[in-house]
């Protein structure tokens, strides 16, 4: 395979203009054959019920499962779906990425595709982005609403210490690590990032451009079907991207963020 990914569905038609739409979904698959078509249901449902005019972008990393069958399956169904095949550079940071910098629209909105991210609260990010203007929108496990049910204790501890060490990086955002958020891209111009591990939130606040930040509070739900992806080596990914967070701010000067952050924390 010599080609570096695959376009299938609306966004390969290259006439294709985002005008039509004002949000893009995306959803990073990896062997979730399982969920894949209950989840472009839900949330195409959604864009019906809250009249979002909304692309859906699926992004998968040569699954082996039939996520890929599947989803082709359903492509002649929807005019507003689309699928990248990567077969290059595989992992959830890069994958979102790769998601962002296609998406049709500047509005984006990141999703897991297990439904331990609510789909039904889409519509309240897109009320943020679209309606205030907000630049990047969290959905924060760590905030008065928010949680997780049935997780084991050691992974409440890691995840609280990985937040922990977030907010100390940028202390307005209380789950900077959180996987399910929306920003508008005008706030990654000009901005280098470096995707790797789990959190592109986090690297997105960062390093993008970005000055305002709300948060949503949402339960984490254990995967409905399907199995993680989560590897112990994620951690040592967190800690090489703190540390090139830092550096980008105070080293290269490439961004203000963090000491905006702590400005926005401790001065306002
Ligand atoms: N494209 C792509 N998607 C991925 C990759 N790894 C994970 N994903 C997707 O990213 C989302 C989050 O992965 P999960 O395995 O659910 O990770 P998690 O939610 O932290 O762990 P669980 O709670 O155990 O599910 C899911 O939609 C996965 O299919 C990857 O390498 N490439
Ligand atoms: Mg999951």
């Amino acid at each position: 395979m010599d080609k570096i990914r695959e376009i299938f569905g609306f966004l390969s038609d290259s006439k294709s203009k985002g005008q039509e739409f004002d949000l893009t979904v995306l959803i990073p698959t990896f062997n979730e054959g399982e969920n894949i078509r209950r989840m472009v249901l839900a949330i195409d449902e959604i864009f019906a019920r809250s009249g979002i005019r909304g692309h859906i972008l699926i992004i998968d990393d040569e699954s082996g499962d039939g996520t890929i069958a599947e989803v082709k399956s359903i492509l002649p169904s929807f005019r507003n779906v689309s699928l990248i095949v990567r077969h290059d550079n595989h992992g959830l940071s890069p994958s979102l990425y790769e998601g962002i910098s296609f998406s049709p629209t500047d509005l984006v909105q990141c999703i897991d595709c297990d439904f331990s991210h609510p789909p039904e609260l889409i519509p309240e990010f897109y009320r943020y982005l679209k309606d205030e203007n907000i630049d990047i929108v969290i959905g924060s496990r760590y905030i008065r609403g928010g949680g997780s049910v049935d997780w084991p204790l050691i992974r409440r501890i890691l995840s609280y210490g990985a937040a922990m060490l977030g907010r100390i990086i940028i202390p307005v955002v209380h789950d900077s690590g959180s996987g399910f958020f929306a920003i508008n891209r005008r706030i990654l111009a000009g901005a280098t990032l470096t995707p790797r591990g789990f959190r592109m939130g986090f690297e997105i606040l960062g390093k993008g451009n970005w000055h305002t930040v709300r948060e949503i509070p949402f339960i984490f739900r254990n995967r409905d079907a399907g199995k993680s992806k989560l590897k112990p080596f994620i951690i040592v990914q967190f800690l090489i991207q703190t540390a090139g967070i830092l550096h980008y701010n105070f080293l290269l000067r490439a961004s203000g963020n963090v000491k905006m952050a702590w400005k926005q924390h401790f001065f306002n």
